[in-house]
């Protein structure tokens, strides 16, 4: 049985879309302060596997608003807690200048953990002090094309697989009432996430490539 490490539901209802057979594991692993997506979720991953004995997901995202210069990104969660969305909202109006526009992406990284090994093609793996990649295209973590090929040495923990996706959009005054978090701020091709049902804000998330990319090799792996 697949676990989804999260404490949101909307990611659990997001992620039903895409495997028949995940459940959700509310356990709050260690978010550790870190400017990258990718370290946060592969340590968490790590943490919860070793926790729940299952294979498990762990996602974090964040909302990076160009005039802002990506803020608030991976502290999304902290800064919707205390700014809120609309304070988001304002701060993005108030920033922006002619030549800054109302731009803004949502990212969002899956990490994945079972305790084996995996391949690092085409996606990185992270192995707690480096990640590895053996086709990183330009798009990739940046770090990833830097590494030599694995060794299969595992230095701090089992290794964790990262699936990665992205969406521009643009920050907007709220709208709609689905989804969740960001959700009405943030609008793509004339619909803020708000305002679109749980199949129309996958088939364009950040999420929802995360867990197009996700699914398919978990479902390869498990056959
Ligand atoms: P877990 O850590 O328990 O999974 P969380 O909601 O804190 O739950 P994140 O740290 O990944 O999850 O989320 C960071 C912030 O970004 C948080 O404020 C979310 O509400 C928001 N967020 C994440 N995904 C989103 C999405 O698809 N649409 C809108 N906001 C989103």
């Amino acid at each position: 049985m697949l676990r989804y490490v999260t404490t949101n539901e909307g990611k659990v209802a997001e992620a039903r879309e895409y495997l028949d057979d995940v459940s959700a594991l509310a356990y709050e692993y260690t978010e550790i302060q870190s400017d990258s997506l990718a370290d946060i979720a592969a340590r968490g991953a790590r943490e919860a596997h070793a926790h729940a004995g299952e294979p498990v997901i762990v996602d974090d995202a964040g909302l990076f608003v160009d005039a802002l210069g990506g803020f608030p990104g991976p502290y999304s969660s902290y800064v919707e807690d205390t700014v809120g969305i609309e304070g988001v909202g304002r701060l993005a109006a108030r920033e922006r200048d002619e030549d800054q526009d109302d731009r803004a992406a949502f990212r969002c990284v899956i990490a994945y953990c079972d305790g084996e090994e995996f391949a690092a093609s085409p996606d990185p793996v992270e192995r707690g002090d480096r990640v590895t990649a053996a086709a990183a295209g330009p798009d990739e973590d940046e770090r990833a094309g830097d590494e030599d090929a694995d060794d299969g040495s595992n230095p701090s923990g089992p290794p964790v697989k990262l699936f990665e996706g992205v969406v521009r959009g643009r920050i907007v005054e709220p709208r709609g009432d689905g989804g969740f978090g960001y959700d009405p701020i943030f609008e793509h091709d004339g619909q803020t996430m708000a305002e679109m049902s749980t199949a129309e804000k996958n088939a364009i998330s950040h999420r929802g490539r995360a867990l197009a990319k996700f699914g398919e090799w978990y479902h390869e792996r498990s056959e």
